[in-house]
């Protein structure tokens, strides 16, 4: 399987998150791209090769323009408004205010654009989302062309928590949104997307509740007890031509593989009773028993495990990184899904 990989990754290097009252080092950090390239290389998973640059387009096709407005000026309008560490919002629209103004001053912005106050934008945050986008573009086009029948996207910064407008959970711009509507554009039907990061895909969901021609699937923790709080029951499944296309699988602390992948699994007939002329993975190893911020109980084995299941549903298929915090482990883990992959699908 070949991986395609930005260096540009490397741009993303905040040094500050809001977690549990403390401003620490983030746990999303480069890293993490850097232990799962040399698993790649070092395990032999295939060749590594550079994403190409697909320009702002297809990120206008699923963002808000504002929004990327936003996104490409917030590191400069923050150090010009004379703040001196990482933009942080603080402020938000709330449910008793609404939002019928976009503030200008970049300090009210943030808030607006923001869905959680964790995740700070820096200079280089901007040019490394771009990469991020292209890395997962690539891997797409690897497979929407037949060139490759899977393909992994090393995306980072990740993309699952990013809605139309609104930035978070350390994601930027969402890297398979854009993907699926990339291989929609490229005249494919159908695209399943399926969400097995340890945190419900809220930006995922969000981008295509109301669309027939998305399936979304999401097993994570149950959002009553973890991020993002606010969006991922089950009983969320879609809205008008999209009632149906929606499902999430929410699981409790201290979940093990076999209750995860029972989850998985009726998740995977979902996939396979929908047909899709594509499946993108939204892949976060967070639900591996020793990641630092997360509480589902997966060992290394479950990951080769759960991706022969994946893999045995012989669909084209593109992995995205999503997240992953146990960083010493985050190679194995991730490799070792692509690996069950192959096993089953060559
Ligand atoms: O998949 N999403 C992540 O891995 C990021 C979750 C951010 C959690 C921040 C909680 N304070
Ligand atoms: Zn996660």
């Amino acid at each position: 399987m070949k991986t395609v990989y930005s260096e540009d990754h490397k741009l993303r290097d905040a040094q500050s998150e809001i977690h549990g009252g403390e401003i620490v080092s983030p746990f999303e950090c480069p890293r993490r791209a850097e232990i799962i390239l040399g698993a790649v290389q070092d395990r032999g998973l295939g060749e590594v090769i550079a994403p190409d640059d697909y320009g702002l387009d297809p990120v206008l096709a699923v963002h808000d323009r504002g929004f990327v407005d936003f996104l490409a000026t917030c590191a400069k309008e923050w150090a010009a408004a004379g703040f001196a560490g990482e933009a942080l919002a603080t402020c938000w629209p709330t449910r008793t205010m609404g939002a019928p103004h976009i503030p200008e001053h970049i300090d009210g912005k943030i808030g607006y654009y923001a869905l959680a106050a964790e995740t700070s934008i820096t200079t280089g945050t901007w040019l490394a989302a771009l990469a991020s986008k292209n890395v997962a573009l690539s891997a797409t086009d690897l497979v929407l062309t037949g060139a490759e029948t899977a393909a992994f996207g090393l995306c980072r910064p990740p993309g699952h928590h990013a809605a139309v407008d609104q930035f978070g959970g350390y994601c930027f711009l969402n890297n398979a949104a854009i993907a699926a509507e990339h291989a929609l554009s490229r005249g494919k039907a159908r695209i399943a997307i399926l969400d097995v990061d340890f945190h419900h895909g809220n930006g995922t969901q969000n981008i295509f509740y109301g669309r027939d021609d998305v399936l979304f699937l999401s097993v994570h923790g149950d959002p009553l007890q973890a991020f993002p709080y606010f969006l991922g029951h089950a009983e969320e499944t879609g809205t008008a031509a999209g009632e149906g296309f929606t499902q999430n699988y929410p699981l409790p602390p201290g979940a093990t593989y076999e209750l995860w992948c029972a989850a998985l699994q009726e998740a995977l007939e979902r996939v396979s009773a929908f047909a899709p002329d594509l499946l993108i993975v939204s892949l976060g190893v967070d639900t591996y028993e020793r990641d630092p911020i997360s509480f589902f109980k997966l060992t290394h084995d479950d990951f080769f495990d759960y991706g022969r299941r994946i893999g045995s549903l012989g669909l084209p298929t593109v992995y995205l990184m999503e997240g992953g915090y146990a960083v010493d482990e985050i190679g194995i883990n991730t490799t070792n899904v692509l690996f069950g992959h192959q096993d089953t699908a060559g």
